[in-house]
């Protein structure tokens, strides 16, 4: 089922992604639908265009709707492919930026089960499929933040987080949501260490999960996620600190009261705290977060180009969710 929606913060792809792969894209997808029996049009009567052509390519993805859904602007250019899943943080994997893609074949992303428990009428153990099959799925562009003040521009393929939760029928007693990346240290070497405490939790307060911008991401760039960026499930919350959009999900519980996630609890609180939107305003203990350096693939120069740091990112939707809360002390 497809429902097709507009949002204020919707710019069509063609204006962030470089000429030449929109063209190719679009040239691969006419290929696709010609070897493919399934069919190319969705709901609407209008082509899937989401997929790319690029040497390499992985398993490319069913159809996808709403390529038009980006929350993305003008300035803002899709980050190469190349970088997108060669700097990475996914420090069970390691936490060098490039020993995320140097493991990621000792991740086995099949099978996989997510579990789904705490306060809801229908807790579960789900496979991927089951999980996510039931979706639509969708392409977002989101500007993604890391709290160490780089940022990239990412095209998504994913679900609908609230929509995924609310097939599980939470109760009145959750309020919040907690995540949990898989725990196995024979997949994820670094986890044989104590860089952090595993396994990584992360969460959110009901109404933030709830959020349309929220999404649950099962791929980038038309293909399926690549191992180093989390695969098979992981979430995307992109007015908060990239931290918040933990990996490798296998486990989501309806809970009632505000989890403990791991890097709020990192050295006794001397990181962020729980809610960590994006706030120019509320510096790291050992830097500014009033710039930030855009990895968009650009010249050698552009490393040290700084571009203003925006309140929840630029995701003016979703202060509403923070109206009268002092966010210099809920950061
Ligand atoms: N399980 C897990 N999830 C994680 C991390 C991690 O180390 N482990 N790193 C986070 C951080 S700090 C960032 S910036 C993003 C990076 O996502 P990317 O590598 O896909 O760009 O993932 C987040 N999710
Ligand atoms: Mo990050």
């Amino acid at each position: 089922m497809l429902i097709r929606r507009r949002r204020p913060w919707d710019m069509p792809e063609s204006a962030v992604t470089p000429k030449e792969v929109y063209l190719s894209r679009r040239a691969f997808m006419a290929a696709a639908g010609a070897a493919a029996a399934a069919p190319a049009l969705l709901a609407g009567g209008r082509e899937a265009e989401a997929l790319v052509a690029r040497p390499g390519v992985r398993e490319a993805l069913e159809p996808i709707a709403e390529t038009q859904w980006s929350t993305v602007g003008p300035n803002d250019k899709l980050t190469p492919f190349e970088d997108v899943t060669s700097y990475n943080n996914f420090y069970e994997l390691g936490t060098g930026k490039g020993d995320p893609k140097a493991n990621a074949e000792q991740l086995v992303t099949e099978p996989w089960t997510i579990t789904v428990d705490g306060a809801c009428g229908k807790p579960g153990k789900l496979s991927y499929d089951d999980f996510v099959k039931p979706h639509a799925l969708e392409e977002r562009i989101y500007r993604l933040r890391c709290v160490e003040a780089w940022s990239m521009v990412i095209p998504w393929v994913g679900i609908p987080l609230g929509e995924a939760l609310k097939r599980f029928e939470p109760t009145a007693q959750a309020k919040y949501v907690r995540f949990e990346t898989i725990h196995d240290p024979k997949m994820l070497p670094a986890q044989r260490s104590g860089v952090l405490d595993w396994p990584y939790v992360e969460g959110l307060r009901m109404d933030e999960a709830m959020h349309p911008l929220a999404l649950l991401a099962v791929g980038l760039y038309g293909e399926v996620l690549p191992n180093q960026n989390g695969a098979p499930l992981r979430l995307v919350v992109p007015w908060k600190y990239g931290f918040k959009s933990i990996k490798s999900i296998v486990r989501i519980s309806f809970v009632e009261d505000m989890p403990q996630t791991t890097w709020a609890a990192y050295g006794g609180g001397s990181e962020y705290g729980f809610y960590a939107n994006v706030n120019p305003t509320v510096d790291h203990p050992r830097w500014s977060q009033a710039s930030e350096r855009r990895l968009d693939g650009g010249s050698i120069f552009s490393m040290f180009e700084r571009r203003d740091t925006l309140m929840f990112n630029g995701y003016d939707d979703v202060a509403p969710l923070y109206a009268g809360m002092d966010l210099k002390k809920w950061f």
